[in-house]
C-alpha cells in the first residue's frame, strides 16, 4: 500500500502550497538516491551533454538567452568544478568567473548509452502514488555553485523535485502574486512564463509591487522531496555542486494551458517577424512555427480544450461573486496528518519577514514604502515621454493577461 499518495493529494486539491517532505522515505528508496557527481561521470564515460554558462556576478541574475552553452563530458564538468586543468571548451571558461548547469536534460536520453540503467529501477514514481507509466520524462539538472534559474513558472501541471545531491535553494511565490513578480514572455521558451524581477538584486525603482510579493524560501538537502503546485513561480539557485531530479504530473486544467502557450506561440511568431531583432529573445532551443503552423496549433488547442472551456467559464463566474480565495485551506496540523509522515512540514512559514536573513540586499525591498512609490511617481512625470520600442509593444502584446483575454475572445467566438 501506498503511504504517502501525492498523487491523489495533488490532483484532488488537497495540497495547494508548496511542500516539502525532509528526507523522505520513500524517494530514499530509489536507487538514484546514491548518485555523486563523481559516480555519474564515471557512468556517462566521454559522453558530452549540454551546459549552460553563466557569469558570476554576486548581485545579478542571468536570463536562459544571456547565457552560453557548450557541450563537454561530465568529468572535464568536474574537473573544472575543481580548478583542475580540462580540456576545450571549458579550459576557455575562468573557473573565478562563471558557473555552469546542465539543466533540464532528460533522464532517458542521458542515460540510453549506459547497459545497465533501467529507469524505473532508478526512480520508482509509484511509491508516490503514480502509475508505472507516469513520470518517464523526469529531468535531471546538474550544476556548480551560483548556477541559476531565472524566475519562472511552468504552464502544464504541478512539479516534483528531487535533491540528490548538494543543497539547492528555491524562492517561490504563490499565482497570486502574478502581479507582483511582473510576469513577461520575453525571454520566450515554450511552457514557462519568466519574472521580470532580478530576485539577487530587485530594483523596487522598477518593479514596485515586488515589495507586496510573498516568498516561500527553502534550502533542499539530499534525501529532500518538493512539491511544486501548479503556476508557483520558483527561482532556484545551487548553493553547492548539485544534483537534483524533477517531473512535472500532468492536470485537468492544462488543456486550458495548452490553449494559452498555442496562442502565445502565435503572437511571438508574429512579432519577431515585424522586427526581427526581437528574436534575441527566443531560447535558442526552441523554434517558433511558420504563422499558419501556429494557427493550426490554436485550432488544436481550442478544439481539445473546447470541454474544459466551459468548465472554466463556470469557474471564473464563481470565482467572482465568491470571496473564498482557496478551494482547500487546510493547516499544518491536518496537512501533516493527511501526509502521514512526522517529517512533513510545510515551508509557508518562510514569509516576507524571514528574507532579510536570506538576502541581506533585499532589506530596501521591505524598507520600501508608500512615500516612495509617491516620489517615484512624481519623478516619472518630471522626465520626457519615454520612446515606445517595438520591444515595449511586443512585451504588451505577449503578456500573459493579453493572451488570456484572447483566449477568453476565442472560447467565446467559438462556442
Ligand atoms: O532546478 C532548477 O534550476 C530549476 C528547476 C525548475 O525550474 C523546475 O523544476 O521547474
Amino acid at each position: 500500500m501506498t503511504l504517502l499518495n501525492i498523487k491523489n493529494l495533488a490532483t484532488n486539491g488537497k495540497i495547494d502550497d508548496p511542500m516539502v517532505i525532509k528526507s523522505c522515505t520513500e524517494t530514499q528508496k530509489w536507487k538514484i538516491s546514491a548518485l555523486t557527481p563523481k559516480k555519474l561521470a564515471e557512468k556517462l564515460g566521454n559522453q558530452l551533454v549540454n551546459f549552460r554558462i553563466g557569469t558570476i556576478k554576486k548581485d545579478d541574475i542571468q536570463w536562459e538567452n544571456e547565457c552560453q552553452y557548450i557541450k563537454a563530458s561530465m568529468s572535464e564538468f568536474l574537473d573544472w568544478n575543481d580548478s583542475k586543468f580540462t580540456s576545450e571548451p571549458f579550459s576557455k571558461l575562468d573557473r573565478s568567473e562563471n558557473w555552469a548547469y546542465a539543466d533540464y536534460i532528460y533522464i532517458k536520453d542521458l542515460f540510453k548509452n549506459v547497459p545497465d540503467f533501467k529507469f524505473t529501477d532508478e526512480i520508482d514514481w509509484t511509491l508516490l502514488g503514480f502509475d508505472p507509466d507516469e513520470g518517464l520524462d523526469a529531468a535531471i539538472w546538474v550544476g556548480t555553485k551560483s548556477s541559476h534559474t531565472a524566475c519562472h513558472y511552468d504552464s502544464y501541471g504541478f512539479n516534483l523535485v528531487y535533491q540528490v545531491f548538494g543543497r539547492k535553494r528555491w524562492i517561490l511565490f504563490p499565482p497570486s502574486d502574478s502581479e507582483n513578480v511582473y510576469p513577461t514572455r520575453l525571454p520566450y521558451e515554450e511552457s514557462s512564463v519568466f519574472s521580470q524581477v532580478n530576485m539577487l538584486n530587485p530594483d523596487v525603482n522598477k518593479h514596485k509591487r515586488f515589495s507586496r510579493a510573498h516568498p516561500y524560501i527553502v534550502t533542499l538537502e539530499p534525501g529532500d522531496l518538493l512539491f511544486v503546485p501548479h503556476h508557483w513561480w520558483h527561482f532556484v539557485e545551487n548553493l553547492e555542486l548539485s544534483i537534483s531530479i524533477n517531473a512535472w504530473f500532468p492536470l485537468e486544467q492544462d488543456y486550458h494551458c495548452r490553449l494559452h502557450e498555442a496562442v502565445t506561440q502565435l503572437l511571438i511568431q508574429t512579432v519577431t517577424q515585424s522586427d526581427p531583432s526581437l528574436s534575441q529573445w527566443l531560447i535558442s532551443k526552441h523554434q517558433t512555427p511558420t504563422f499558419n503552423e501556429g494557427l493550426s496549433i490554436v485550432e488544436q488547442a481550442l478544439t481539445t480544450s473546447e470541454d474544459f472551456s466551459i468548465v472554466e467559464k463556470t469557474d471564473r463566474k464563481t470565482a467572482k461573486s465568491s470571496e473564498t480565495p482557496k478551494k482547500c485551506l487546510c493547516n499544518i496540523a491536518q496537512r501533516s496528518a493527511i501526509l502521514n509522515t512526522e517529517n512533513c512540514y510545510i515551508p509557508a512559514s518562510y514569509c516576507i519577514e524571514h528574507l532579510a536573513s536570506v538576502f541581506e540586499h533585499w532589506t530596501h525591498v521591505k524598507s520600501w514604502n508608500q512615500n516612495a512609490l509617491k516620489e517615484a511617481r512624481q519623478k516619472r512625470c518630471r522626465l520626457d515621454r519615454p520612446q515606445l520600442t517595438s520591444n515595449d509593444f511586443a512585451r504588451c502584446l505577449t503578456a500573459p493577461s493579453v493572451v488570456e483575454c484572447i483566449v477568453s475572445e476565442l472560447y467565446r467566438q467559438f462556442e
